[in-house]
């Protein structure tokens, strides 16, 4: 893996410095713990800045603890980390930076307006029995063309309706929307899911979900945050999931607070793509998260290229943060697929919240969205980016699924080209209108809402 190194300027005077957590990355073999501690002392010597003392290095080289084979993390201060830096076997030196899940708002009934739940009320008596399904293959990418196979499910979400539809959905209310169209499995696909971890049991979940690894210490691996099980529950869930025969792969690396690291974020990278070679040797994944992070990461970054090279595309959220998406990482990568969001009835751009700019790929529902809580939270209305992002991450899923040799590069313009773009309004300047759309171009049922 190319990995870039970075120059940080160090302030000389700094026996008093405060300390913080760096991670390194070693060029050659670093198992030996030892070796490496005297090795790095004996730089310390040779670097012969002033303010290292044997004390301070002492100190900082008690910290050292293997993150893998090849990088490590330790506690200095930026002087000392400037003599680890100096170590000819150090390859890059960077700060351990924290790393939050984009939040999601809980939306309270009573807030959502008069008009859309009184359709609620009513939309539960409409018969839809005469649906008729007749669906056209989209050029862009293979899908099951007989119209005898897309499934329907009657009162979805409405980000499930807006999905299925190439036009305007004057049924696109909330929270039932257009009947959704969809396609069960042609080969299975895997979703890594890193989050705050998945509870499992939550009834649309059921059997979907497999609990990988949790690199959050002194937690269990248990979703405190309710982050990650919505985010599920979009990607595969029985009710309100895109694609509905995903099988995901829970990997917490966010704690109770929704927060972790980079340290924490790149050890869950590499279990993943053991766990890939190991569990489903051949079969397509992809990732979905929504983190943001303000400081450079050249380890990260190099990690999703890593990933994106091997095949497998990371889905991110654009941010809650009402900015340009371009000041976040990993928004700003080409190697992820960056997805800003919109609401139902007239399909307005969430300016409310959503991030925007060049560095939005895609748009998908992100506003007045059902998802299922941890725990017997039941299901709940929430909006954020992260939802659009697991939207995306389903509809991704679904087209690997009949596309099984598509590359990330693949995936990504597949979903990117065919995604419509007539239909979100009050988007800003420099932001794309594209909203992704799932290829169903069927003619819908007769029935009108009221
Ligand atoms: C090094 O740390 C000191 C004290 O914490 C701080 O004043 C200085 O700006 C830091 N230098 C750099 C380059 O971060
Ligand atoms: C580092 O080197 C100094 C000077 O040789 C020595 O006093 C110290 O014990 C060494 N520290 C470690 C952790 O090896
Ligand atoms: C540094 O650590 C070494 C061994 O870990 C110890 O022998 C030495 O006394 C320590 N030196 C200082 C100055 O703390
Ligand atoms: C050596 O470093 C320690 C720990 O940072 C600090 O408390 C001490 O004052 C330093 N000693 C000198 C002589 O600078
Ligand atoms: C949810 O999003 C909608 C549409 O942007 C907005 O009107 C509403 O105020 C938001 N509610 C919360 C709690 O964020
Ligand atoms: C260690 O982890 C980093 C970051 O995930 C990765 O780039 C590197 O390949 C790993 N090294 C080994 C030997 O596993
Ligand atoms: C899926 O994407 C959403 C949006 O970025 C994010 O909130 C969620 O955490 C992601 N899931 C995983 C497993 O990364
Ligand atoms: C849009 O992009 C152009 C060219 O990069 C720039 O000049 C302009 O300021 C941008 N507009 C906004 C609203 O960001
Ligand atoms: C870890 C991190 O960088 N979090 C940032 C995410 O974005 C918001 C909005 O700018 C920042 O406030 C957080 O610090």
């Amino acid at each position: 893996m190319k990995l870039v190194y970075i120059l940080f300027v160090y302030s000389i005077n700094s026996a008093f410095a405060q300390t913080q957590k760096y991670l390194v990355s070693f060029k050659n073999n670093a198992d030996n713990k030892e070796a490496l501690v005297s090795s790095m002392n004996n730089s310390f010597r040779s670097f012969g800045i002033n303010g290292i003392n044997n004390s301070q290095v002492n100190k900082s080289l008690s910290t050292l603890k293997k993150v893998n084979r090849s990088l490590y993390t330790i506690q200095a201060d930026n002087t000392t980390a400037k003599g680890i830096k100096s170590n000819s076997n150090v390859r890059a030196l960077e700060p351990d930076v924290s790393i939050v899940g984009d939040e999601i708002k809980q939306v309270p009934f009573q807030s959502v307006p008069g008009a859309i739940k009184q359709h609620f009320k009513k939309s539960k008596s409409i018969d839809l029995d005469s649906i008729i399904v007749n669906a056209v293959p989209s050029p862009l990418y293979n899908f099951d063309s007989d119209p005898n196979n897309w499934l329907v499910q009657r009162y979805p979400p409405w980000h499930l309706g807006r999905l299925a539809s190439i036009g305007a959905t004057p049924q696109n209310f909330f929270p039932y929307g257009q009947e959704y169209y969809y396609l069960k499995a042609k080969n299975d696909v895997v979703v890594y899911l890193l989050d705050s971890g998945v509870d499992p049991n939550v009834p649309e979940l059921s059997g979907k979900v497999r609990l990988g690894s949790n690199f959050i210490s002194g937690e269990d691996n248990v979703d405190y945050a309710g982050h990650g099980t919505a985010i599920a529950s979009l990607i595969g869930g029985k009710y309100n999931g895109v694609f509905k025969d995903a099988k995901i792969v829970s990997v917490k690396v966010l704690d109770k607070t929704n927060s972790g690291s980079t340290s924490v974020f790149l050890n869950a990278f590499d279990w993943v793509l053991n766990d890939l070679q190991e569990n489903y040797p051949s079969t397509p994944a992809i990732i979905n998260f929504s983190i943001n992070y303000s400081g450079e990461s050249a380890l990260l970054e190099a990690v999703f290229q890593e990933v994106y090279k091997q095949g497998i595309l990371s889905v991110n959220s654009a941010g809650n943060y009402k900015t340009d998406a371009c000041s976040y990482s990993p928004t700003k990568y080409d190697s992820v697929l960056s997805v800003g969001s919109f609401g139902p009835q007239i399909n307005s751009f969430d300016n409310d919240f959503s991030n925007y700019g060049p560095c939005v790929d895609v748009l998908a529902p992100g506003s007045f969205i059902l998802v299922s809580g941890p725990g017997n939270k039941g299901m709940g209305i929430v909006n954020g980016t992260s939802l659009a992002a697991g939207i995306v991450t389903g509809l991704g899923a679904m087209i690997l699924s009949y596309n099984p040799g598509f590359k990330s590069e693949d995936l990504k313009n597949a979903i990117i080209k065919s995604a419509i773009t007539n239909q979100v309004v009050n988007v800003p300047d420099n932001t794309t209108t594209r909203s992704v759309w799932n290829g169903f171009k069927g003619s819908k049922s007769t029935f009108t809402y009221l």
